[in-house]
């Protein structure tokens, strides 16, 4: 990998473009290696398994949150940002990983969690000890209103990501303040230029001096709320609490305060940037964040592929909708092609932790041969497409949902457990039943139980003896790494090889343009992904992915690709070089072809 090129073209001094062609694999470390048999991964299990990364072809390693927390959301709740959750480890932990990494020529980066801290964040004990404290204007607070008969309500009528108010009250000072999420997440204000210091300082500066080469920003869209704190619209009139992106998403110093933060800090250190960008449909939104003249993000994660499934509106989130294959095709070329003649960037990805696995939403984890077809498919979607590749762990061995024989008891997430109650609070035994099944498909569970190592008890993850912080999937003796490093039509040995063939064609796969072939067509998913126009002429590539399971008609190659057909070989396919023979597509079966 070039990791120092100069970019000329964006006349943009100093800012380094290597991180386009890497790939970028998600940690998330409570699940990936324990190496000390307390069921809970830690930064020296993540440690002892970078060879697995490396052999992977993987150039940047993203940890989820290892900070200081009472892990009401898994860490996304931070409240030491100087500090390693003892379970995790230490700081000179994370100093080893960076070493071990960079000696592999290995980048890191980590989750900054900025929007919000934890309630225990020495910050906001001091913001909520008095009203006139230095620190109070750090957070949200605001006063109650009272209503005709003096009961007290919230300051708005907002619902949280999980299923309450945005608003706790607080005895002490007699005054709410504001969480996004949990109530044990207050909101960080923005506002106060304080604080942003401090945010810089404190949480960015201190990793960033430390070797760390950029951040996973969460919630990057967050810290611009609207100031005059109104009601939003009902459109759940079942619930005291009303979607309100369009308050606190968005806001109008988004773009201010995200550009300051690269101006002090990204900018100075040359850090890696992504964002994550919920609540942003249209491209026209999302181009102000990641243009490069605009100084504020490399890249965001936009949401509208990785949704699909999920239901309307907020209330609604976890009451699975069927979309038919066409949604994910269209979507998937608007968040490619939205980029094409700008100077802006984007990003490829299937699965994180805040969602179920790709083989159970967008594949067929039904039988052994459907899993390891359409796991196969999905690799050679995600490895052809433009901008930069995130995989997730586990992805790249096919792990799958959790089985739907488990009780609500496995689920351990803040947001599954709320909405289920939710549900079940609300005396609708048919939106209790459709929640119930919705979490077998959606739920963030799914992506956060143990990795799948080996075949020995507890999956490698931890040792036998002890108890994983979750449940081991059931199919860990069949699905596992091990098993895939030997056998050379194993999920993983494919992801490894369409991993070097998206780097050595990379004008095409990871910076070419994307159009549609038969948008409608609801079985095959193909495209023309092309390069640029070279002395050689201009490279093409097509891929056709079957993502049914019955055997469809392949689209007609030389036409798609505007070929002769002599000028057309097979560069990969799911079932072996040899399937380009048949005019039929097998079930799950992939295909890119490219010129010569
Ligand atoms: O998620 C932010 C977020 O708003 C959602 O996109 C997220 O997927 C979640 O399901 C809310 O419904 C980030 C983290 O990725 C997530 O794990 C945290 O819970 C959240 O921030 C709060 O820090």
């Amino acid at each position: 990998m070039a990791s120092l090129q100069w970019d000329t073209k964006s006349g943009i001094a100093g800012k380094t473009q290597w991180w386009k062609d890497a790939t970028i694999y998600q940690v998330y470390p409570a699940s990936f290696k324990d190496s000390n048999g307390d069921g809970w991964g830690d930064l020296p299990g993540l440690i002892s398994k970078i060879d697995h990364l490396q052999e992977l072809g993987v150039d940047v390693v993203w940890v989820s949150p290892i900070f200081e927390s009472p892990q009401k959301d898994m860490g996304y709740d931070v409240s030491d940002y100087q500090a390693v959750y003892a379970p995790y480890g230490t700081v000179d932990d994370v100093d080893t990983l960076v070493a071990e990494c960079h000696a592999r020529n290995i980048k890191v980066i980590l989750d900054l969690v900025v929007n919000h801290t934890s309630t225990e964040h020495e910050w906001f004990k001091e913001s909520r000890s008095s009203r006139d404290n230095p620190k109070r204007d750090w957070y949200i607070w605001k006063p109650a209103r009272y209503d005709e008969d003096g009961i007290r309500h919230p300051p708005t009528n907002w619902r949280g990501y999980f299923a309450s108010s945005t608003w706790t009250w607080d005895e002490a000072t007699s005054q709410y303040y504001l969480h996004l999420y949990a109530p044990d997440q207050p909101d960080l204000n923005w506002e106060n230029a304080a604080c942003r210091e401090a945010i810089y300082e404190n949480t960015m500066k201190f990793w960033l001096d430390r070797g760390v080469d950029g951040f996973r920003i969460d919630t990057v869209n967050k810290y611009s709320k609207r100031q005059d704190f109104i009601d939003a619209p009902i459109t759940d009139a079942q619930s005291p609490h009303q979607p309100a992106p369009e308050m606190w998403c968005n806001g109008p110093r988004i773009h201010e305060f995200i550009h300051e933060m690269y101006e002090k800090v990204l900018g100075p250190y040359k850090a890696l940037s992504v964002g994550e960008l919920s609540n942003t449909p249209h491209p026209s939104q999302v181009i102000p964040y990641v243009s490069a003249a605009a100084q504020e993000l490399d890249m965001v994660f936009e949401f509208s592929v990785i949704r699909l499934g999920t239901g309307n509106g907020f209330g609604a989130k976890y009451e699975y909708q069927p979309y038919p294959l066409s949604k994910l095709k269209s979507l998937t070329e608007t968040w490619q092609a939205f980029i094409e003649g700008t100077d802006a960037w984007t990003t490829v990805f299937c699965e994180n932790h805040d969602n179920g696995r790709a083989i159970s939403r967008f594949g067929d984890d039904s039988t052994p041969e459907s899993w390891l077809q359409s796991g196969k498919a999905i690799a050679l979607w995600q490895t052809t497409m433009t901008g930069t590749l995130f995989l997730y762990q586990g992805q790249e061995i096919g792990m799958v949902n959790m089985p739907p024989t488990w009780g609500m008891e496995e689920y351990k997430d803040i947001e599954s457990r709320n909405f289920y109650f939710e549900a079940a609070d609300s005396g609708d035994q048919a939106r209790l039943e459709r929640t119930r099944k919705g979490l077998q498909i959606l739920a963030r569970d799914h992506s956060r139980i143990p990795f799948q190592w080996d075949d020995s008890p507890n999956s490698g993850f931890t040792t036998a003896e002890a108890q994983p912080w979750m449940r081991v999937h059931d199919n860990f003796q069949s699905v596992n790494a091990a098993r895939q490093a030997n056998d050379p039509n194993s999920i993983l040995s494919f992801y490894k090889y369409a991993l070097r063939l998206r780097k050595e064609h990379g004008d095409v796969f990871i910076h070419g343009s994307f159009k549609l072939v038969d948008p409608e067509d609801e079985f095959i998913f193909a495209y023309l992904k092309q390069g640029s126009v070279t002395d050689n002429g201009r490279r093409k590539a097509l891929v056709v992915l079957n993502m049914s399971r019955e055997a469809r008609p392949c689209p007609d190659i030389s036409r798609a690709m505007k070929c002769r057909q002599d000028e057309v070989r097979l560069a990969v396919g799911t079932r072996g070089m040899d399937s380009d023979q048949t005019q039929l597509l097998a079930p799950w079966e992939g295909r890119v072809y490219i010129n010569y």
